[in-house]
């Protein structure tokens, strides 16, 4: 058993879309626990240190934009190998080919579709988890 945490985001298009309880429905029923959670509306400088890894590919601005373009909700999330959980429920990164049975497969939309929309963000490692929580729980 190794007790881990992760940040999650349901990004603006899971808010927007009224999906954020749809969202945490599958998060509570898995059995993760909510450490701490809360709506943002993240700037710039906050979404540049959390995007660092992708600065300079083609998808980066028009990501930030995404990002800024209505609120979020972060979650401080808990559970026995939770980074690769969520991950995994959250399902591959294009929505378009994601499985079903995961958010992005089940909630992802195939029309005017941008990959950036794809509901929700999962930190990919311990380090990023580290990371990504002190910028969203300072
Ligand atoms: P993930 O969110 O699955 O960890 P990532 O870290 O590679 O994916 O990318 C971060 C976000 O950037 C992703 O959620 C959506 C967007 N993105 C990634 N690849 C993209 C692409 N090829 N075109 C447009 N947006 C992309
Ligand atoms: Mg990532």
């Amino acid at each position: 058993m190794a007790t881990e945490e992760t940040l999650v985001l349901v990004k603006p298009d899971g808010v927007a879309r009224g999906l954020t309880g749809a969202i945490l429905a599958r998060i509570e029923a898995k059995g993760y626990s909510l450490v701490d959670i809360g709506l943002v509306e993240p700037d710039r400088d906050t979404l540049e240190q959390h995007y660092a890894e992708h600065e300079g590919k083609p998808f980066y601005e028009p990501l930030l934009e995404f990002m800024m373009s209505g609120p979020s909700v972060a979650i401080r999330l808990a559970g026995n190998r939770v980074i690769e959980g969520f991950r995994s429920l959250a399902g591959t990164t294009d929505p378009t080919t994601a499985a079903p049975g995961t958010i992005r497969g089940d909630y992802g939309r195939d029309w005017g579709l941008k990959v950036q929309q794809n509901l929700v963000h999962g930190s990919d490692s311990a380090e990023s988890a580290a990371r990504e929580l002190d910028i969203w729980f300072p």
